[in-house]
């Protein structure tokens, strides 16, 4: 059996994990998880009790009981390595014994439900609007670092947006992702099933003008017409790709759901969304 040295899984002297902080007996099977620290905050404030309140850098995290469920909530910062960080460290602590360093003999699954914000594409997906990134497309990269890679891609999906958005090369490979189907119909039966980008930056990468002339002006406007199998990219975020590919990988089951704040179509956005995240929040705790 293969004892994971030090220099690959850092282990902090208290026994917690090097980022989040947290030790394996902490960490709930069912995980909330989002960008802002504050909004574990939030989301705790529904819990019946708290049985852990740890927080590290942007990952704070919250273990308690909801309605007689045992729930991790966690925050992630922003963007897709982030995800890296997050996914191999709660992986670790449900699947790797701390003590011997080995891979425990029996796996351990985690469900893990993101709850965003986001930037629609499309008029179905209006401010307000809950989207489902059941697919999920990964300008990031991360998931190509990995073994396995093209076992948990959509190869076809690739293949067909590379060529009709003239791909730049000088880009990371995209890849396309499902997230975990049974968990995306619990959770957001009721909800837009979408397919979902994950930008590696919130400006530039997402088509955003400030200062700063785009390398590829004219991607939004190719994204936002590309259609396969049926299929329209809905909206922008940071994260639902690395969290649905890597949480494939490793076997757990994982996905997004976020609230649309702001619509790059029309132009608007809503910085005042407190409400919906909330009520947002408040649905995944109910079903996950
Ligand atoms: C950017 O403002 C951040 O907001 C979105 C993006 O994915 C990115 O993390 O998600 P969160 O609301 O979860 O942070």
């Amino acid at each position: 059996m293969r004892i994971i040295p030090e220099s690959e899984l850092i282990i902090n002297g208290d026994g917690s994990v090097f980022h989040l902080h947290i030790k394996p007996e902490q960490l709930a099977d069912k995980i909330i998880m989002m960008g802002d620290p504050d909004r574990v905050s939030l989301t705790a404030s529904f819990f019946d009790s708290i049985e852990v309140d740890v927080q590290s850098r942007e990952f704070h995290t919250i273990t308690g009981v909801y309605k007689g469920k045992r729930i991790t909530a966690i925050s992630h910062g922003i963007g897709p390595d982030n995800i890296d960080i997050v996914l191999t460290e709660l992986d670790a602590l449900a699947n790797v014994d701390f003590k011997t360093r080995e891979v425990k003999k029996d796996f351990k699954q985690l469900t893990m439900v993101r709850v965003g914000t986001s930037g629609g594409l499309q008029p179905n997906c209006p401010i307000g609007s809950y989207v489902v990134a059941a697919k999920s497309i990964g300008f990031d990269g991360v998931l190509n670092y990995y073994e396995g890679r093209n076992g948990v891609a959509l190869l076809a999906y690739e293949e067909a947006f590379k060529k009709y958005v003239d791909w730049n090369p000088q880009h990371c490979a995209p890849y396309f992702v499902p997230a975990d189907e049974e968990l995306v119909q619990r959770v957001g039966h009721d909800m837009i099933m979408g397919m979902t980008i994950s930008a590696i930056g919130f400006y530039g990468p997402q088509g955003r003008y400030v200062r700063m002339p785009l390398a590829n002006p004219d991607l939004n406007s190719k994204i936002e017409t590309f259609e396969f199998k049926g299929d329209k990219i809905t909206n922008y975020e940071m994260e639902s790709a690395p969290l649905a590919g890597l949480g494939r990988l490793m076997g757990h089951k994982a996905m997004t759901v976020c609230t649309i704040i702001a619509n790059r179509l029309a132009g608007e956005s809503n910085a005042n969304y407190k409400g919906s995240i909330e009520d947002l929040i408040r649905k995944v705790l109910d079903r996950i």
